[in-house]
């Protein structure tokens, strides 16, 4: 892998939704790849124990439970930093995968609060301390959702497409600013929990999403391009980068083995 940025080992990396799937991969990345960082999410359980594995591992890490969507919360967070140099904004989700018609509006209500509120407030509370670091990064995991629809995708889509823009606008908002702005937009990545919180815990319609299909991506794949992206040097901006497995040609376009 190539080298960190030259102050990688003095700098903090903060990761939204690490209890889990891409964020707990990107952690273990970002660890690896000498940044002190800090897992935050809602399960508190979880980010302790991985924490607790990367501390054991030489690594330095700590947890701090997390809502996202709580503003007062997160401002709070943001006090305990005087600089932080990478911010991964990935908690998010989708639920449902149900037409236009038949929606349920407090799914589409709450992946916005996810997807895109939790990002705002992550990225707004903690803009000046990435400025304050000199070179700071916000990462943005998006979605291939948020370049393109697919038919019972939309409040997902919908919310994607918010944070897609969002990570767009800003880059051109803070240009001039020491704070690059990376969108990173996965395809079919296989976790434990993607598909399962989308079909409300029904694992047969969570297991067909990846029916036939060889190998989609692992959170440990979108983790390392993460992990890349942010180890450029600090002039050189990976503005978005879609990547997807080889067996997936667009989001309805996929090639199943029978
Ligand atoms: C996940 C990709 O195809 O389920 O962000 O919308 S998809």
């Amino acid at each position: 892998m190539a080298a960190a940025t030259p102050s990688a080992a003095s700098r903090i990396a903060v990761v939204t939704g690490a209890s889990g799937g891409i964020g707990a991969a990107t952690a273990r990345g970002l660890a690896e790849a000498g940044y002190r960082v800090v897992l935050t999410a809602r399960r508190k359980d979880r980010i302790e124990a991985l924490a607790e594995e990367l501390n054991a591992a030489g690594h330095t890490a700590t947890a701090y439970p997390l809502d996202v969507t709580d503003r007062a919360a997160v401002d709070e967070f943001a006090t305990a930093f005087k600089t932080v140099g990478v911010l991964v904004n990935n908690a998010g989700g989708a639920l449902g995968a149900d037409p236009v018609a038949t929606g349920d509006p407090e799914d589409w209500r709450r992946m916005y609060e996810t997807n895109v509120i939790g990002t705002l407030h992550l990225t707004q509370a903690l803009l000046p301390k990435l400025e304050a670091s000199g070179d700071g990064t916000v990462v943005v995991v998006s979605s291939t959702a948020g370049h393109s629809t697919y038919e019972g995708g939309a409040g997902y889509v919908a919310a994607k497409h918010g944070a897609h823009v969002l990570a767009e606008t800003l880059r051109l908002e803070i240009v001039g600013r020491p704070v690059r702005v990376v969108e990173i937009a996965p395809g079919m990545v296989k976790t434990d929990e993607f598909a399962l919180t989308r079909f409300g815990g029904d694992e047969a319609k969570a297991a067909k999403v990846y029916e036939g299909v060889a190998e989609p991506l692992t959170a440990a794949d979108v983790a390392d391009t993460i992990t890349w992206a942010v180890t450029r040097p600090s002039h050189v901006n990976i503005d978005l980068l879609v990547v997807r497995p080889r067996a997936q040609a667009s989001n309805s376009k996929v090639h199943r083995e029978r």
